[in-house]
């Protein structure tokens, strides 16, 4: 095991100091070092999604000959196969990037069903995208060995290589550092307020990671049923256009999303698409905790940003700032009187309950019964 510090060492040492990506709780504490010392010891740039972080390493070398490092879960590894089989391509621009991919769902671990092809495949398609990669060894002197020796191929090849992270090997265990965020509620608070709300024949889509489990769990304990609610694994950043998908069939149906600054940030184009095909039934809810919460609480970009605005100039009818219950109260009784597309932006304090539970049911049977909740509820 090495601790961040160490590794960064390793990469300095190899005059590997700037850093782009999306976080993954496989690296929770890396991804913390990188944040504390950005414009420090190092270049961090927190992206909005895998690819772009590859765009960025590519702009990096063109600009500086230096080689940038993508880091992301294998998750996220699907988003980068443009850019790496293009831009970076050698028989096209030939542009060396370093990859440090978090493993989940490796075979023969208990992980969470949406990790599991991935983490089966991720190195069958790494061969096929004629990617040499390394599955990082656990000692110290190995992962020199083996940083060095990747940027040795880098330099020389002038192409990608990946170093595999499984976990265990970065120590995770320094405390997750909470962003000092002063807002009345948490993201579990006004979820039930909201689920409390709707309370009809609404159709509920809600983001990957804990806002899906907190749902869930809420449905569990309130012996409700899950068929109201599509509960997104993986595929972060797609919430909005599922609902969109949904709310242009379902015209007389409220479609509720529930996003996360970081998923909504990722997919932000999915905007236009909304805002333009403009389906009044469509309300959007954004928990916006400044951070990546479900994966160690990595901050997003979401501070400087307006999603209220943003909204509004996508051609969304209706839109507003929340940071309060009370608020959140009155807004939920006007956004139910008004044309949508609609989107509420609530800011939360970051965290959540340490006993939060996974879902239980099949992901097969969840769907049958949001697909005949669909049809039956019309
Ligand atoms: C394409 C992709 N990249 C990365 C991940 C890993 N991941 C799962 S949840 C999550 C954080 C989501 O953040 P946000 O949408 O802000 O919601 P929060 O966790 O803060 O509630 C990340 C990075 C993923 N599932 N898919």
């Amino acid at each position: 095991m090495i601790t961040s510090f160490e590794l960064y060492n390793i990469f300095k040492k190899y005059e590997l100091t700037f850093f782009t990506g999306i976080p993954d709780s496989t690296f929770a504490d890396w991804m913390l070092f990188l944040a504390e010392h950005d414009e420090k010891l190092l270049t961090n740039i927190i992206a909005c999604n895998e690819c772009e972080s590859i765009a960025i390493c590519v702009g990096y070398y063109l600009a500086s000959g230096k080689i940038g490092v993508a880091y992301m879960q294998n998750a996220g590894f699907g988003k980068t196969i443009n850019p790496l089989t293009s831009l970076c391509n050698p028989e096209l621009y030939s542009i060396p990037v370093l990859l440090m991919i978090g493993w989940r769902g490796e075979p023969g671990k208990l992980d969470e069903p949406q990790h599991k092809k991935m983490g089966r495949i991720m190195n069958l398609l790494l061969k096929d995208l004629e990617i040499p990669y390394v599955i990082l060894p656990f000692d110290i002197g190995g992962i020199e060995r083996e940083i060095k020796k990747a940027k040795n191929y880098l330099e020389t090849n002038k192409a990608p290589y990946a170093l595999i992270i499984k976990k265990g090997i970065i120590n995770n265990k320094k405390s997750k550092e909470n962003l000092l965020l002063n807002y009345e509620m948490t993201r579990e608070m006004a979820l039930k307020l909201i689920i409390d709300k709707f309370d009809q024949n609404e159709i509920i889509i809600s983001t990957t990671g804990k806002t899906s489990r907190e749902l869930y769990e809420y449905r569990d304990n309130h012996n409700e049923v899950h068929r109201k609610d599509f509960y997104m694994v993986g595929s972060m950043g797609c919430a909005a256009s599922i609902g969109l998908g949904i709310a242009l069939q379902k015209k007389g149906r409220r479609v509720i999303v529930i996003d996360g600054d970081g998923a909504l940030i990722m997919q932000m184009g999915a905007l236009a698409t909304i805002g333009h095909k403009s389906p009044p039934n469509l309300i959007h809810i954004v928990f916006d905790n400044e951070s990546h919460d479900s994966t160690g609480g990595q901050p997003t970009v979401s501070k400087s940003l307006n999603f209220k605005e943003i909204a509004l100039n996508c051609n969304y009818k209706y839109s507003a700032l929340i940071k309060s219950k009370s608020q959140l109260i009155s807004e939920l009784n006007k956004v139910k009187k008004v044309d949508g597309p609609s989107m509420l932006v609530i800011k939360v304090k970051q965290g959540s309950r340490k006993d939060l539970g996974r879902p239980k049911t099949s992901f097969i049977k969840l769907k049958n019964s949001f697909i005949r909740y669909l049809e039956d509820n019309d």
